[in-house]
């Protein structure tokens, strides 16, 4: 499998980038940039580095890491012509990009690859500490994007304006905001490339949902990228939990590789900035649980609702961790009937959506099969909160369902068969991780939260939308009617950070 593995991503290998998949996904992926890049650590410390270094030449100079560089013409659709992102003056020099993002991964795969090179001493560490330090104040610049630009009300959560910035496109997640996603006949038309490169279309998302990708992207063009611009006039803007929760564990992470390398030090410091920014976004990913189901959900901004679907992305608390009794709730209902557990899935492996859920479709894409790489986080997220034996057997589990070495964008849950693309880079890399199974596990508590973080009530948006024309609240107030707030009393945790 190792063997194979290395030979799929040595294929989509394109001199300093990756392709997410040689044929469907022609270019290089924010989020599956990082999954490559920490499987390829296995093998080859420097190429690994040399993933994220091209990635970083796609920043935008608001520290946006753009989801998709384009570095080659290619038939994918949207491509640049598409995304247009000559409007927006903080698009980069010398690569064409798109011009949204994607789940903020890049500084957990750098601290694995550390962890590596670091195994490994010599060359490989020097390179590797070489490059955290050249490259430091880029990931604080993106970290800090997310937590300014797309939190701008502080609320915790990491505001969204398209499906695909979650990485999760036609997630049930998303349902509720897509209904109000309206695509206007001035939009330009479109020809879809995705359906010529899979066996069954149902295994894709709808043209009708295409279409609604299409408009916000069309959307965020005419707001010429400016994401206060896009708040006042979008369709589409959600308080996303996973990407909190990754942006949370991401930032932790950055701070004490910076601790460790004595860069960003200072009270003003990277370090600094960096835990703010982490005890911020754990916080609002814990006060988004519903206590009754004990998973996490998205905040839908324009109407103050929180979003209860069972989607993976309900165990981000998991990985930011925070709050122990709540890690092991979620460890036992990850593994319990509901999710891996569940009795009719052929691999014990975690689905994008609950099987129990009315929501649950077993090959349509992220509303129910299985992504290999959701299920290294799940394992990742286990082995960071001192569960090394629940995030081994995740990691048996996903490696029986690699067994036949095709590495596939996703598995049928019930079957265990393959879905959507063939020799899907992430995969392999993520396959490369847990057969290398090297790393010892590290408990490493984390309780940093924030009892500055304001309180999401209706009074406080009423507020903010008041003051700011672009709140979204406000924008959607002006333009539908707006929904009755079901905004929970966030259910802050009174730790502080204890040293
Ligand atoms: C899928 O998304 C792209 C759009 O970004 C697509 O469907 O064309 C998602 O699974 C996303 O999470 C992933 O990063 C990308 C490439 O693997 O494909």
């Amino acid at each position: 499998m190792s063997g194979r593995a290395g030979y799929v991503l040595r294929a989509n290998d394109r001199g300093a980038f990756t392709v997410a998949s040689p044929t469907l996904y022609p270019h290089m992926w924010s989020w599956d940039a990082g999954f490559v890049a920490l499987g390829i650590a296995t093998v080859s410390v420097p190429r690994a580095l040399n993933e994220l270094r091209s990635l970083l030449s796609g920043q935008w100079a608001t520290g946006m890491i753009p989801h998709i560089l384009f570095h080659s013409p290619s038939d994918y659709f949207p491509g640049p012509e598409r995304w247009r992102t000559q409007v927006a003056a903080a698009r980069p020099a010398g690569v064409l990009t798109s011009g949204i993002c994607q789940p903020p991964i890049h500084v957990i795969a750098l601290s694995r690859i550390l962890h590596d090179a670091r195994r490994k001493g010599g060359a490989d560490q020097q390179l590797a500490e070489e490059f955290l330090r050249e490259t430091f104040d880029q990931w604080l610049a993106w970290h800090s994007y997310l937590a300014t630009a797309r939190d701008p009300y502080s609320y915790g959560l990491v505001e969204i304006h398209h499906g695909w910035e979650s990485g999760m496109d036609d997630s049930p997640r998303w349902d509720a905001a897509y209904a109000n996603v309206h695509p206007q006949p001035d939009m330009p038309p479109f020809v879809r490339a995705d359906l010529a490169h899979v066996a069954d279309p149902s295994q894709r998302p709808s043209d009708a949902e295409y279409a609604k990708y299409l408009w916000l992207l069309e959307q965020k063009v005419r707001a010429r990228y400016d994401d206060a611009a896009y708040r006042a006039t979008g369709d589409f803007v959600m308080g996303d939990v996973l990407v909190s929760a990754l942006l949370a564990a991401a930032s932790d992470l950055l701070a004490d590789m910076g601790e460790e390398l004595g860069i960003g030090g200072g009270a003003a410091g990277g370090v600094e900035q960096s835990r703010a920014i982490a005890r911020r976004f754990r916080t609002g990913v814990l006060r988004s649980v519903n206590p009754e189901t004990g998973l996490a959900r998205d905040l839908d901004l324009r109407t103050g609702a929180w979003l209860d679907v069972e989607s993976a992305a309900g165990f981000a608390p998991l990985l930011c961790g925070g709050d122990d009794a709540l890690t092991r709730r979620q460890r036992d209902l990850l593994l319990g009937p509901r999710w891996c557990g569940h009795s009719r899935l052929r691999w014990p492996v975690v689905p994008s959506v609950s099987p129990a859920s009315p929501a649950f479709r077993e090959q349509t894409y992220w509303r129910g099969p299985q992504w290999p790489v959701l299920n290294w986080l799940m394992a990742w997220a286990l082995n960071r909160s001192g569960e090394p034996e629940a995030a081994n057997q995740l990691r048996l589990a996903g490696l029986s369902q690699l067994i036949d070495c095709d590495f596939a964008e996703y598995y049928q849950p019930m079957t265990g068969e393959t879905l959507g693309s063939r020799d899907q880079s992430w995969t392999a890399a993520i396959a490369l991780d847990f057969l290398a199974a090297r790393r010892p596990a590290q408990r490493r508590p984390v309780r940093w939260l924030t009892s500055e973080l304001p309180r999401i009530t209706p009074t406080q948006r009423a507020a903010h939308a008041a003051a700011d024309p672009a709140h979204p609240a406000r924008v959607a107030g002006h333009r539908r009617p707006q929904g009755p707030s079901t905004t929970p009393q966030p259910q802050v945790h009174p730790q502080q950070r204890p040293h």
